[in-house]
């Protein structure tokens, strides 16, 4: 795979019914001690990319990219898994290594496996072609960016321990499994609920797939999310505990973690101690911190900072896995540029906080401390009521889960769910004494005995392996679905793959989608209505007010439409405008240490418009100054003789000379002149003339004779680098 060349859908489909995962398991970064990058020291960072897209900021610094410690997740589940592969691209380039296809599918929602890839509706329901598909893709784009990519989904809904074994087939690395989101929010039997749990873990600890589990939910579901701190802490315990108890490896198990309010509630004061509560309780465990979706709206800089801000509680509290997503998922708006946008706000974010325990401790006296201890004494005292009134099943039939009062206060507005109600209820069967499974990871009791088999060995063993050894047993169904596939929508999308047409995109190939961010004098109501109006005007299909902001309730009210173009653009026809060819700032320095380097400059003929020039020659605008190269300044409406005589007498290399009069041709009439006097003093071949000003064609100019000319948009890098270079063949 080369990097500048698009992925081949179609060839990651190709002998699919053949492709058999890597490796199984999670990976985590590889730490790296003291790294250090273009002088700077860095103390939580992990191994740098083979490839990516540093931050913009990085062109100072030698286009350095520093990679954090923890494992970035992005979330990507737009309907269509063939666009989303493509994302998982851009995301991991951008420093994503959880790529999770978990969004609001409602895939707990299927009784069973589906097979092909029906495209989803704001997500993408789980089926083995779509998860092998997704797999082989990060295979290639691990290889592309140097670094292992770890595939999540999740496991929940009835369907789960299918699901799991699913997953433990295709080498998925990471998925969420907690019963008690299948209870609460699915309605599912809370003892089938359990009973599926056992299976599942069992198998994922088998795949050794790192677990995360659904306690953030309560935060996210709740009316009054910060309330649920004590509760929150309990459903980690339970899930974390049934967990071990079902056989996955501590190093595994990773706590969903949100901190639970935002601004404008003091966040810190809040989600600080909570976050370092759960520190303490759960020391043994990962930490996947992800954002408060709660309370995100439609802004993306109020997500970003909430984003923010919550990283900074994961750098202090030490978090293993940072998510990006919900800055997205909160808004709702599966587009690429908002997965990208995330993941660099957690690289950008964690760099920027590298260090921090270095820095700050946290207090162990006063607020914090006292706050912390009064959380855990209400999760605690929460567990004992639980226990003392009977134990789990009962407290979620009594309405304990989900409350708006925190622990002990009680609001009675808790999810309730019936022990003996639900889906699935009464599927659940005790296993003969003459049960036996002939599969390699399963929970409980199982009588190998009758067979013959040893302890250690595996059921497996008596049908010459089950599945997880033996491949060639997996049923691998392509499509189901004639209509509704894969192959259908490349097929519509024909026209775009691989060719020269394109289209605006924010989430699928070609979905033709752009924004428009406009602001207008009047009130929000009005704003809305006007800003429709304009996107019919400019053609737009489809519009739709996605984010409003009021400037001042009747002075100006901003706002995003999104909306449609029906047009394609053909990169054939398109003339691209020269690329400036430009040195790095290091090697321009280095030549002018070196060598040196004199320039003598001024506007020329009755021209008093010197602001252009100074940019270009200043120090404190990117100048080339700040090359080490001496300027001489003659000021305004300098005659193009003195320009010349100056240049000599100084024995400078160069002449700069702009010009933004130009009725009559003046400025390049002027550009000949001085070129013809250069000639008759004799120093044309030793001095380069170098014209610039906002009417400047670099064509027009060399027809006069001067060696370059410079238009609108210059920067003193782009005139130092051409004075270098010349130099340099001289
Ligand atoms: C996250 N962004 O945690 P449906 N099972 C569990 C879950 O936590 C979730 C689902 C299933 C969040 C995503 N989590 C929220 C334990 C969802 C989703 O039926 O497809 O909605 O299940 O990363």
């Amino acid at each position: 795979m080369k990097p500048n060349e698009k992925l081949d859908i179609r060839e990651i489909l190709k002998d699919l019914d053949k492709y058999e995962p890597r490796r199984r398991g999670w990976t985590w970064r590889k730490p790296v001690k003291n790294l250090e990058l273009e002088g700077n020291q860095y103390s939580d960072v992990s191994e740098p990319l083979k490839n990516s897209i540093p931050l913009p900021g990085a062109k100072y610094f030698n286009d350095i990219d520093p990679q954090p410690i923890q494992v970035i997740t992005s979330e990507i589940a737009s309907g269509r898994f063939e666009d989303d592969i493509r994302r998982m691209r851009m995301a991991a380039w951008h420093g994503a290594d959880h790529l999770m296809v978990i969004r609001t599918a409602g895939q707990s929602h299927f009784d069973g496996l589906i097979e092909g890839t029906p495209q989803g509706v704001g997500g993408v329901a789980i089926t083995r072609k779509q998860v092998r598909a997704q797999r082989k893709a990060l295979d290639i784009i691990e290889d592309e960016v140097g670094r292992k990519i770890n595939y999540h989904s999740y496991v929940s809904g009835v369907a789960g321990p299918d699901i799991a074994v699913m997953f433990a087939e295709e080498g998925v690395n990471g998925a969420h499994q907690d019963p008690q989101y299948n209870i609460l929010y699915r309605n599912i039997n809370m003892i089938r609920s359990f009973v599926d749990a056992a299976e599942s873990k069992k198998i994922m600890s088998w795949a050794n797939i790192l677990q995360i589990d659904g306690a953030h939910n309560a935060n996210a579901t709740a009316m009054v999310a910060w309330k649920v701190m004590p509760e929150l802490m309990v459903q980690h315990a339970i899930n974390s505990l049934f967990s071990v108890k079902s056989g996955i490896k501590k190093e595994n198990i990773a706590l969903s973690t949100v901190p639970p309010t935002a601004v404008p509630a003091p966040d810190l004061k809040i989600n600080l101690p909570y976050a370092k509560a759960l520190r303490d309780f759960f020391d043994e465990y990962k930490m996947r911190a992800q954002m408060n979706t709660k309370y995100m709206e439609s802004s993306t800089r109020d997500a970003t900072v909430t984003h923010v801000l919550n990283m900074m509680i994961s750098k202090l509290t030490s978090a293993d896995i940072q998510s990006t997503i919900t800055p997205d998922e909160g808004r709702n708006v599966p587009w690429h540029m908002y997965n990208v946008e995330a993941c660099d706000t957690a690289k950008q974010s964690l760099i920027g906080m590298d260090g921090l325990l270095e820095l700050v401790e946290l207090k162990t006296d006063g607020y914090l401390p006292k706050k912390v201890r009064e959380l855990k004494e209400r999760a605690i005292l929460f567990f004992e009521e639980m226990l003392l009134d009977g134990g789990y099943f009962q407290a979620v039939e009594d309405g304990y889960f989900i409350d708006s009062g925190i622990y002990p206060e009680r609001n009675g507005d808790g999810i309730s769910r019936e022990i003996n109600g639900g889906i699935g209820v009464n599927t659940v069967y005790e296993r003969d004494e003459d049960y036996f499974a002939p599969v390699t990871a399963h929970f409980g009791y199982n009588n190998t005995s009758q067979y013959n088999l040893k302890a250690n060995e595996s059921p497996s063993k008596l049908i010459n392996g089950s599945t997880f050894e033996n491949r060639s047993k997996i049923q691998y169904i392509d499509e189901l679905d004639q209509e509704d596939n894969v192959n259908q929508r490349l097929a519509e999308k024909e026209k775009y793959l691989n060719s020269n047409l394109i289209k605006p995109e924010v989430e699928w190939l070609a979905d033709g989608t752009i924004v428009l961010d406009v602001t207008l004098p009047t009130s929000i109501r009005y704003a809305e209505a006007a800003g429709l109006v304009l996107a019919e005007k400019m053609n737009l299909l489809e519009p739709e007010v996605i984010h409003k902001e009021i400037l001042h309730i009747a002075e100006a009210t901003r706002i995003q439409i999104k909306g449609k173009v029906d047009f394609d653009i053909n990169l054939n026809d398109l003339t691209l405008p020269e690329e400036p060819d430009i040195l790095s700032d290091n090697e321009i320095k280095e030549f002018v240490n070196e060598h040196g380097m004199k320039i003598v400059a001024g506007t020329v003929g009755e021209d008093e418009h010197s602001v252009g020039l100074r940019e270009i020659i200043d120090i404190k605008h990117g100048g080339i100054e700040k090359y080490g190269i001496e300027c001489i300044y003659l000021g305004t409406s300098v005659p193009i003789t003195k320009l010349v005589d100056a240049a000599i007498e100084a024995n400078a290399d160069a002449i700069l000379m702009s010009t933004i009069i130009s009725h009559d041709e003046v400025h390049y009439k002027n550009m000949k002149k001085t070129h013809e006097y250069a000639i008759e003093k004799g120093v044309r071949d030793k001095l380069l003339i170098i014209a610039g000003g906002t009417q400047v064609t670099p064509e027009l100019a060399r027809n006069q004779g001067v060696d370059q000319g410079f238009s609108r948009g210059t920067k003193g890098q782009h005139v130092a680098s051409f004075l270098v270079k010349n130099k340099k063949e001289d």
